[in-house]
């Protein structure tokens, strides 16, 4: 397990739970944390409690299944899933808890992202997944879903997100462009 900004390859069930963890970060593999490490980036900007582990809905499926099983009674209020190609590891996820699971797709080799996009997106009726853009944004933003969602019983969770929509919307107020050289003034 890993707290914060760091990841642990859980390729058994040893991993150590975090006992004030309000959103756990999962994956299907390591090589999906260069991206994933941006959502942990984003809760901790806020200060949220959270932890990120590797498992994968095909390589360690009983893992992932204990892991979702047992997330809720932890105190866990929130998964983020995010995994890439034939990507179910959200939908497994899902389907053994029902605390809120956000999917992050990654943007794969053979097929830019579409493959995993589509794997995630596309949860029968019944087991939902909330599904992020595929890569990066996608990570960033379920990050500060998580913190939407966790803002409705924490009023100071609020004020920091409006707060970071504050500075956002200044920075693009503040951005200016540079006026283009004229044409043909040189010969
Ligand atoms: C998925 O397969 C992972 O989520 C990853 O995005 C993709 C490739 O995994 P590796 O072959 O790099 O371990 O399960």
């Amino acid at each position: 397990m890993a707290q914060d900004s760091n990841v642990n390859n859980n390729s058994d069930s040893s991993f150590i739970p975090h006992p004030s963890s309000l959103v756990a970060v999962v994956m299907g593999s390591k090589s999906d944390w260069e991206t994933m490490r941006h959502t942990g980036e984003t809760l901790k900007e806020f200060g949220v409690p959270h932890e990120s582990h590797v498992m994968s809905a095909h390589r360690s499926p009983k893992l992932a299944s204990e892991f979702a099983s047992n997330a809720s009674s932890r105190g866990i209020e929130i998964i983020i899933a995010a995994a890439g190609g034939a990507a179910h590891l959200a939908g497994v996820i899902a389907a053994h808890t029902t605390l809120p699971v956000l999917g992050v797709p990654m943007k794969s080799d053979a097929l830019n992202g579409m493959d995993s996009l589509l794997a995630t997106v596309q949860m029968p009726a019944g087991i939902p997944v909330g599904t992020l853009a595929i890569g990066k944004p996608g990570a960033i933003n379920a990050a500060l879903l998580a913190v939407a969602i966790l803002s409705n019983s924490r009023p100071e969770l609020r004020t920091k997100l409006e707060e970071f929509r504050q500075r956002q919307e200044q920075q693009i107020r503040n951005t200016t462009l540079e006026e283009p050289a004229a044409r043909g003034t040189s010969s």
